[in-house]
């Protein structure tokens, strides 16, 4: 897992990541995009590191912040840029924005603005999966502040009692909007995971993208081979506000100490030289993904209508 293909590989996918959401940043002002954004960037290598060991025939369900999840599930970028101006062109024909992204033809299969809503999809996926004997791996990706919720737990107990393939992933930020973690949680997230009797993990350099695949390759083949749910709790650091494409330290929630270290750490601020390397044809395909949404036509009110509830 360690050689320097699998970093340029990984780092490269980590910065297409980026320079979207950056992109989007830069659009947000013009209105062209109608939905919130809740923005990946600083977490990039959770999602990329956890895509790496999957194929396209196993599934991650995720949450409202997942533009990252969608493209290291393999999503499409110039879907995914349609979706988000409300455009027929869209992974979801313009009607779902960018906190309901999905992208069932390689697994990402969808997001939820109602947190904690997709652990118990991943539960249920893992049990079709088991039953039919597809050898599948379940992804259920969710916040620190999703085990708060009660079908968090509920779901974790199913899943180890009928032992299904699924793997718990807590991408935790230690932030739920503006609330941190300890002022919130009378538990520690791991720990009380163990106590559902499942193998956990606790993986504390979360913007390490090889150390994530490496552990994260591992969980998947025992679940794989033993048919039987897993649980990974991966620190990081949102470097954004909550929703939206600013930085919000002026409010005086955060720690601002504790995100400049950490971008210490970060491959993408680490090596600018890759970063200059790689930057010329990632831009050209997002420019073309634009392109492509700013030329596709909004849906029709009869297209509105159809498949919403
Ligand atoms: C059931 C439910 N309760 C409350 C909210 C409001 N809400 C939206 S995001 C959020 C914070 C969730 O934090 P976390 O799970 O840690 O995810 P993060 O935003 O940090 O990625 C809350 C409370 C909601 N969307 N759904
Ligand atoms: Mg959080």
């Amino acid at each position: 897992m360690n050689s320097p293909e699998i970093f340029e590989r990984l780092f490269f996918q980590a910065l297409r990541i980026r320079l979207v959401e950056e992109r989007i940043i830069e659009l947000y002002p013009s209105d062209a995009i109608q939905s919130p954004v809740h923005l990946s960037i600083g977490q990039e290598a959770v999602a990329v590191g956890a895509c790496e060991p999957l194929t396209n025939q196993d599934l991650v369900f995720c949450t409202y912040r997942s533009h990252a999840f969608y493209l290291a599930k393999g999503g499409n970028l110039n879907e995914m840029f349609a979706e988000l101006y409300g455009k027929i062109t869209g992974c979801a024909r313009g009607k779902a924005g960018s906190m309901h992204l999905a992208a069932p033809e390689v697994g990402l299969m969808g997001a939820s603005a109602v947190v904690a809503s997709t652990i118990p999809h991943a539960v249920g996926a893992a049990l079709a999966a088991k039953r039919l004997n597809k050898k599948q791996v379940i992804v259920g990706v969710f916040g620190d502040g999703a085990t708060e919720e009660g079908v968090y737990h509920e779901s974790l107990n199913f899943a180890a009692l009928h032992r299904l393939p699924v793997v718990f992933l807590c991408e935790n930020n230690g932030l739920a909007v503006h609330s941190y973690q300890k002022a919130r949680q009378s538990f520690e997230i791991s720990g009380h995971a163990q106590s559902y009797g499942l193998p956990v993990h606790h993986i504390t350099e979360g913007y390490d993208f090889v150390k994530v695949a490496g552990v994260m390759s591992e969980i998947i083949d025992h679940v794989r081979t033993d048919q039987a749910p897993a649980f990974v709790e991966i620190q990081t650091c949102r470097y954004k506000e909550h929703v939206g494409p600013g930085e919000d330290f002026s409010c005086g929630y955060r720690n601002i100490e504790e995100f400049q270290e950490w971008k210490q750490h970060d491959p993408l601020e680490q090596f600018p030289k890759l970063v200059e390397t790689f930057r010329p044809m990632i831009l050209k395909e997002i420019d073309a993904a634009i392109d492509f949404a700013e030329r596709s036509p909004f849906p029709s009110i009869e297209e509105l209508l159809c498949d919403v509830v």
